[in-house]
């Protein structure tokens, strides 16, 4: 059971980065946001990939007391989650200052969430951890709601109403998937074992696999409409026109 899931999402993960792949090279790029996109959207689930082939080979976990520990999940959710913030850094061109904390919050968050899955239960220490890294979490969610309230009211870019519609629904989407984690986290192995390591395993590959390429495609789809609103009442020259650019490379925007 375990097994299973751990290469479906080998196999998805794949599947999806290598798909993210080949739209960046056909579409190309119209401006450093698109040009970061097709990196993220990308890297993100070759990491998750990488992450769940040492995972299934066996080369990612320990065995601690009664539990099996899978340290490759902390490796790949530490370097993936700063991946996917950096989205919303793009998307609303924040300051360096605050992509530098919503990484630090983030990373927090994963380490200390680790430090929880080392703990020893007999003495409940976990849920210590769960609480400390459960506060970096909202200081996440925080640094995001008001990054978003702040480009409403500041951005003077032609089109930062639609872009900020666009990442407000990103940005649920995102949130409605990350609270899963803390949830499984807690009635999984790492906490009061509710779910056993099956069902934690196919939880996480599931959440997993659509926080990744899920949130990637929704992700492409919601930057296309904003860069082509011609496009949105379906117009095909629209999308023939934006081939054209795509194979032309690096056309910027007006
Ligand atoms: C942990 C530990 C317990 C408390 C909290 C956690 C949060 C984890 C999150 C992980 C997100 C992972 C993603 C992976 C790949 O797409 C570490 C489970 C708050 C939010 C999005």
């Amino acid at each position: 059971m375990v097994e299973i899931w751990l290469w479906t999402a080998v196999v998805g993960m794949a599947t999806g980065s290598a798909g993210f792949l080949i739209y960046a090279l056909a579409h190309g790029h119209r401006d450093d946001r698109e040009e970061w996109q097709g990196f993220l959207t990308f890297a993100v689930p070759l990491v998750a990939a990488i992450a769940y082939l040492a995972m299934a080979t066996g080369q990612a976990d320990f065995t601690l007391g009664d539990r099996t520990v899978y340290w490759g999940r902390y490796l790949d959710w530490s370097i993936t989650t700063p991946l996917l913030l950096l989205h919303f850094v793009v998307m609303l061109r924040m300051r360096a200052i605050i992509a530098v904390g919503l990484v630090f919050s983030d990373v927090l968050m994963i380490v200390t969430g680790f430090a929880g899955a080392l703990a020893d239960h007999s003495h409940h220490i976990q849920y210590l951890w769960w609480t400390v890294s459960t506060g970096a979490f909202l200081a996440v969610i925080a640094l995001l709601l008001s990054q978003l309230a702040a480009y409403r009211r500041g951005s003077d870019e032609p089109d930062a109403a639609g872009r900020a519609r666009v990442a407000q629904r990103l940005m649920v989407m995102l949130l409605g998937l990350w609270v899963v984690y803390p949830i499984v986290w807690l009635v999984g192995t790492t906490g009061n074992g509710a779910l056993g390591p099956g069902a934690e395993t196919a939880v996480y590959a599931v959440v997993d696999l659509i926080a990744k390429v899920g949130f990637g495609i929704a992700l492409t789809l919601g930057v296309l409409s904003l860069s082509h609103p011609a496009g949105r009442t379906g117009a095909g020259v629209s999308r023939r026109g934006r081939r054209d650019a795509g194979a032309r490379g690096g056309l910027r925007r007006a």
